[in-house]
């Protein structure tokens, strides 16, 4: 069916508007390509360094951490081409009550789906760095998992603004499971695993920047649109990407392929002792 002449109006075709039709938007705003572009080349060398320094890691834990943390990358490679292609980017309309209220807005929905595969691989590295018990790392990562899902429910609601603050209030419950693992629980196993130094530093950048995202999604065009430009958005998400993911793997796999000896140690204080009898006669 041919949409442009099938009589339904434009408000409605919303996920349906072309693909081509929502890539030559990003095209013609070189602000907002340089934002998607500028993380799509930090992903790839991102991904090509941390192989590189792979390669001389041997012991078990440590090539978890590294597997783990490249896949960021490459979760990360996927999104952004997700992104510039037009397939995960969409119109939306606007509901009476946003400040951009019956206007269309671009909508980077891709970005809170594929979070879902890239902050579980975030939560994997920081726990297995820290030590911390399978149930532990479960709990939180559903958290995490729930959290970015209930975060695209609320870009995506159109039927009215409040609903988009429902589920923004959902998922900002999720991630205060997240933080409270973060700053109060993995802190105690990072020291006994003898990790607490780097762990200390990842948590502390883990937990700014992470908390910048809601405040970027609160104050650009998806929440008070105090920033309305999408262009200015995607940058703030893109800055924070940047730090939460590639600086976030360099410090962790360069401190990991150093300490190989202490990863590698403090293997059976928390998962793997817990979950294997053969190490723990009683
Ligand atoms: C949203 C809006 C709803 C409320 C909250 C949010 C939190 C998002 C976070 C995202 C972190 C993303 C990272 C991506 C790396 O690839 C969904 C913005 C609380 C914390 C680190």
């Amino acid at each position: 069916m041919n949409l442009a002449t099938s009589g339904v109006p434009p408000t409605r075709v919303l996920f349906q508007a072309g693909q081509s039709e929502v890539v030559t938007r990003i095209q013609n705003d070189a602000l907002l390509s340089a934002s998607l572009w500028t993380n799509v080349a930090l992903a790839g060398i991102s991904a090509l360094l941390f192989v590189y320094m792979a390669r001389s890691v041997e012991t078990n834990r440590a090539r978890l951490i590294f597997v783990a943390t490249i896949l960021i990358s490459l979760v990360s490679l996927s999104s952004y081409l997700g992104l510039v292609s037009g397939l995960t980017v969409g119109l939306i309309e606007m509901p009476a009550g946003h400040a951009l209220g019956g206007e269309e807005v671009l909508s980077q929905w891709g970005r809170y789906l594929t979070w879902t595969l890239s902050t579980p691989l975030i939560l994997l590295a920081l726990g297995l760095l820290a030590d911390v018990d399978g149930v532990d790392l479960f709990a939180v990562i559903s958290a995490d998992i729930a959290m970015c899902l209930t975060g695209l429910a609320a870009a995506l609601t159109t039927s009215a603004y409040g609903y988009r603050w429902v589920f923004y209030g959902i998922s900002s419950a999720f991630f205060l499971v997240v933080l409270y693992a973060l700053v109060a629980k993995w802190p105690v196993q990072a020291e006994a695993a003898g990790t607490s130094d780097i762990f200390a530093t990842l948590r502390t950048l883990t937990v700014v920047l992470w908390i910048g995202y809601p405040v970027v999604w609160a104050v650009g065009v998806e929440g008070f649109a105090l920033v309305d430009s999408t262009a200015l958005t995607s940058w703030g998400y893109s800055i924070l990407d940047i730090g939460a993911k590639y600086v976030f793997a360099y410090l962790l796999l360069s401190w990991v392929a150093r300490n190989e000896r202490t990863v590698e140690e403090a293997t059976g204080r928390g998962t793997a002792r817990a979950a294997s009898p053969a190490q723990d006669p009683q």
